[in-house]
């Protein structure tokens, strides 16, 4: 058997249908299982809330440490993910401070800063990392990203976070005003959908066969 059809089988076993969620944010679970019950059935997801520490770095760096620190609190097979806000006319930012960004300056802080910006001066985009890790040691990480503008004003109920402000690119609507939208574009469920074909080829026995024969 080869090395990585060996590894998908252990990887497998200690997942045993069970992958848990760490997060501090409610609203992230459920677009999270939101997805996972449709795609993946057959994984029962757990949530565990929890507050972990996020180091003014990369958010694949940030992703990587939540994940370690993550597993030490469950001890199972556990992802976690974090994501922020990209506003190219600040060259990105906030990016790994879009949370303090948000309790601090808030969305009329942002609007604010978006003040006299037009048309393509209010790109942005959301970027998701999912990071993934069955030992705590090993972690996999999944990108996903979603390009759009910054609005004039906040409109929509839906969502969380950004969504009143932010309008993924070939739309109107921000991600507030409709959440099939959401579902559809977002940064998390890109990120979910990459993370779900590497749990499929996981948790596929027929898979690791087939790889196994080649
Ligand atoms: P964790 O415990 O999972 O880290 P968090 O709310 O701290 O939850 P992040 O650090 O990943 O999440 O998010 C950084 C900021 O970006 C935070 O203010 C979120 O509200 C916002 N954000 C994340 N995902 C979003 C989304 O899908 N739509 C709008 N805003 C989002």
């Amino acid at each position: 058997m080869s090395t990585k059809a060996t590894r998908s089988l252990h990887l497998s076993s200690s997942l045993g249908g069970e992958l848990y969620f760490v997060s501090s944010n409610k609203h992230k679970f459920e677009e999270v299982q939101a997805f996972l019950a449709s795609a993946l059935p057959s994984i029962r997801l757990r949530f565990f809330e929890a507050e972990l520490s996020e180091p003014r770095a990369r958010l694949e760096e940030v992703a990587k440490e939540k994940a370690r620190e993550a597993f030490a609190l469950v001890k199972k097979p556990l992802f976690v993910e974090d994501s922020g806000l990209f506003i190219d006319a600040y060259k990105g930012f906030p990016a790994q401070y879009s949370s303090w960004v948000y309790k601090t300056l808030g969305l009329d802080g942002v609007l604010k800063l978006m003040s006299g910006f037009e048309g393509e001066e209010r790109r942005a985009h959301f970027k998701a990392i999912i990071a993934f890790t069955h030992d705590g040691s090993h972690v996999q990480l999944f990108e996903g990203i979603v390009k759009g503008r910054i609005s004039d004003e906040k409109r929509g109920r839906e969502g969380f976070g950004y969504d009143p402000i932010f309008i993924p690119e070939g739309y109107d609507k921000t991600f507030a005003e409709d959440k099939h939208l959401k579902r559809k574009l977002s940064h998390r469920y890109k990120a979910l959908n990459a993370f779900k074909g590497f749990l499929e080829e996981l948790t596929s026995p027929s898979d690791v066969e087939t790889k196994n024969e080649r």
